[in-house]
């Protein structure tokens, strides 16, 4: 649905010249949901300190350095959201941010960086596949991509715990703004055809810049129909 939407987000098009009535309409969702108030409630040390709630989740995974604090506050739109409560070296919290009423994000903790042990690996794995597996209210992952970079194999490791959980998840490339349009398009094909052979995977793939602003409202439009009380008929998956 929102491959235009992508698209228009991604070059910076004007919205309203090649959008259809229901991309337009998932843009609008997309933009009042994350008009609202979002913050910060929560963090999580381990999975006995999980917030209990109703709310629809939806959560952000990524490499640390890829991006997901910036990408959390150009989301909600505020400037220190995420970073305000995630402190280097606490690696293994979640934090929970509340957009008011309607859907809760989840920050997880980010992986892959080389100096982590062994153990803390061992840790962050089991801790994230008993969080997807135990947690009903999760609608999907979000999982970060540097557009920079080619895909490692912590995040390969990442995608197979998340096919293993059976958690849907969407790939997000993130830093558009940091690359050439022609890597950029070259990044995205190969993250596309990645997509396709997982077997939790969602088939679209987000492109986004935190700096830029590229990509944001189609992230927007896509997290809307998780929120509650939100119309999902237009969604068409
Ligand atoms: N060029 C560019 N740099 C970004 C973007 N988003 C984040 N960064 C930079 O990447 C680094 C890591 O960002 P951060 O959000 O803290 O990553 P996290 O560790 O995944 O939470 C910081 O130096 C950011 O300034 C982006 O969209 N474009
Ligand atoms: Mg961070």
């Amino acid at each position: 649905m929102v491959d235009h939407a992508v698209h228009a987000a991604a070059h910076g098009t004007r919205a309203g010249a090649i959008l259809s009535g229901d991309e337009a309409d998932a843009l609008e969702a997309g933009r009042k949901l994350f008009a609202l108030p979002c913050r910060f409630v929560w963090a999580a040390q381990a999975l006995d300190g999980l917030p209990g709630t109703t709310l629809p989740e939806i959560a952000f995974a990524g490499r640390s350095n890829v991006g997901k604090s910036s990408l959390l506050n150009a989301l909600v739109g505020q400037k220190a959201l995420a970073r305000m409560s995630s402190r280097p070296g606490r690696t293994q919290q979640l934090n929970f941010f509340e957009v008011e009423r309607r859907l809760m994000l989840v920050d997880m903790p980010g992986y892959g960086y080389a100096e982590a042990a062994k153990a803390v690996k061992q840790d962050w794995q089991e801790m994230m596949f008993a969080y997807l597996r135990g947690r009903p209210v999760l609608g999907r992952v979000m999982l970060l991509l540097d557009a920079r970079v080619a895909v490692k194999p912590a995040d390969a490791a990442a995608m197979e715990l998340l096919d293993r959980a059976a958690v849907v998840y969407q790939l997000v490339l993130t830093k558009a703004d940091a690359v050439s349009e022609a890597a950029l398009a070259a990044r995205r094909a190969e993250v596309v055809a990645l997509a396709r052979r997982r077997p939790a995977a969602h088939a679209d793939v987000l492109v986004t810049s935190s700096e830029s602003g590229a990509g944001i409202a189609a992230l927007r439009a896509a997290l809307a129909p998780f929120a509650a009380g939100a119309e999902r008929g237009w969604r068409g998956t």
